[in-house]
């Protein structure tokens, strides 16, 4: 748990009771401060209600108490939209009262000097996170990863070398104490439109990773789209000090990308080669994915050799194409954190004689964005909301597919149909967010492994059982 001096006996209002606020409470009431919390769906949780000021907010008349308007501050968790604060009574009452809104970041960065490394993008947030994360470790350095990526901000050990932190949109909405040492954009393509009020808006959250910069900071980024480039032109155009711009797909002029499978380090202009395809972090977009990470690591001390032994040890993160296992030639496939098009393109670009399951909560972009990749779907299991209209748009493309009543079902007739088929690839990456079925995008990832793992199960006990 991070430590927080600078808030002894100071008042602090904290806004969402999920993972965030629990553990911005933690680090609050052990650092000595006066903690009061508030949450839309009430505070059933005895621990962290003892903890409030006193009932702080009251349903009936929707004012909070008369203790709140001197609060030094409120910390919001990342789901709270700050963007209209007409529509959420915390925000609205820190307005009226001005008391300023931070978050769990802003926190880290008043109290921590540690190095942080910070990683954003619409797609392989994690991937890059995990991957520092690891070669760090491995390589000695006293570390750990959080943020987004699970283990909340203040929840981090201290005492660390290094912080690495995945940043959502959402995160550096609310992230006023900018400045990071090591900031990384990975990509940008259409997702959370909604809550950011446009495409505007979530590249603005965006690129508030680079804000605030200092003399030490570096600026890694993705040139592989054109929101990230302009993004790129711009901080060289305002002289930030070190922007290295990497590509998962050409060598970038005084850069970071790949050559004929080879990772090559052109940051002085000089094109060394640093080591070649990883087998775990397979395709185009984990090539960008190995070139953030090299960057990160080499401007962080960690040499050539440390950065190629972490990479080789990596064993990936669950979830995304994750393979589950291979029944009768076939691979069955976890990417259940393909929540957009742009990420399940990934899993369609690397695979082919797919059977394909896909549908959920859909997103800004549809499943037409897709139509290129069609011809290697030999047959499509639809689930989810977006099941019907999605079935509509196949079979306007003249791909086999059926909408299904539930996971389960999908991946046992998958696994029946293999046999009428020539197939490679049995393929969960469902292009759309999770929450219509599961609790999160792990839930229904785990329930597909736990169904691939059933159907295993039998085939094994079945050759076992025979003379
Ligand atoms: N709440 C309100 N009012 C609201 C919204 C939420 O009172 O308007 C309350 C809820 O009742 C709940 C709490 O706030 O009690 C939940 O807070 P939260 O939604 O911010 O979630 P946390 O549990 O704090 O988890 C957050 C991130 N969640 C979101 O951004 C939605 C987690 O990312 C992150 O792992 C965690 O902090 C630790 O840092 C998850 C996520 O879905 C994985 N992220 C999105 C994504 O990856 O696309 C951005
Ligand atoms: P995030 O944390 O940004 O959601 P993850 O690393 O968890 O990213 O990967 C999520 C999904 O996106 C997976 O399906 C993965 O295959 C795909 N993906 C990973 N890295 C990239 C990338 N650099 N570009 C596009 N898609 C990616």
């Amino acid at each position: 748990m991070i430590l927080l001096e600078s808030y002894r006996n100071k008042r602090v209002g904290v806004i969402g009771l999920g993972k965030t606020g629990r553990s911005v409470i933690d680090s609050l009431k052990e650092s000595g401060a006066i903690v009061g919390v508030y949450d839309d769906f009430g505070l059933d949780d005895s621990k962290y209600m003892k903890l409030a000021l006193n009932l702080l907010y009251s349903r009936e008349s929707g004012i909070f108490s008369e203790d709140w308007k001197t609060l030094d501050c409120m910390v919001v968790s990342p789901g709270i939209h700050l963007l209209w604060p007409e529509r959420h009574p915390a925000v609205r009452f820190a307005a009226q009262n001005c008391i300023p809104v931070i978050n769990d970041m802003d926190i880290f960065q008043q109290n921590v000097s540690a190095k942080n490394i910070c990683i954003t993008g619409t797609n392989g947030k994690s991937t890059v996170t995990g991957l520092i994360g690891h070669i760090l470790e491995v390589s000695g350095r006293r570390s750990s990863v959080g943020g987004n990526l699970g283990l909340p901000v203040l929840s981090s050990p201290s005492g660390n070398d290094f912080y690495v932190f995945e940043l959502s949109s959402y995160q550096l909405e609310s992230c006023n104490h900018l400045g990071f040492d090591t900031s990384i954009l990975l990509n940008i393509t259409p997702d959370h439109i909604m809550r950011h009020g446009g495409m505007l808006g979530y590249i603005s959250a965006k690129q508030k990773i680079f804000a605030n910069f200092h003399r030490g900071s570096n600026a890694i980024i993705g040139v592989d789209d054109d929101h990230c480039i302009r993004i790129k032109d711009f901080l060289v155009s305002i002289n930030h000090p070190n922007v290295i711009p990497i590509s998962g797909k050409f060598v970038p002029d005084y850069g970071v990308g790949w050559h004929h499978g080879k990772l090559m380090d052109n940051r002085k202009g000089n094109r060394i080669p640093v080591c070649i395809d990883s087998k775990i972090l397979e395709g185009v977009h984990n090539r960008q994915n190995i070139a953030a990470a090299y960057a990160a690591c080499v401007l962080n001390e960690i040499d050539r050799n440390e950065f190629c032994d972490g990479l080789l040890s990596f064993k990936g993160l669950p979830h995304r194409q994750e393979l589950v296992t291979t029944l009768n030639g076939v691979k069955y496939i976890n990417d259940s954190k393909a929540t957009n098009v742009q990420s399940a393109e990934q899993a369609l670009l690397r695979f082919d004689n797919i059977i394909w399951i896909l549908g959920g909560l859909p997103k800004e972009e549809g499943v037409e964005k897709l139509t290129n990749y069609f011809y290697k779907i030999k047959y499509a299991f639809l689930i989810g909301e977006a099941a019907n209209d999605w079935y509509k748009i196949l079979r306007s493309h003249k791909v086999k597919c059926e909408v299904s009543r539930s996971l389960e079902m999908s991946v046992n007739n998958a696994y029946k149909m293999c046999k009428l088929m020539e197939i490679d690839v049995v393929l969960l990456s469902p292009a759309c967010a999770s929450f219509d079925q599961f609790k999160s995008f792990e839930e229904r990832g785990d329930v597909f492994r736990k169904f691939v793992q059933e159907i295993e199960h039998k085939i094994n006990s079945s050759k076992s059982h025979k003379p």
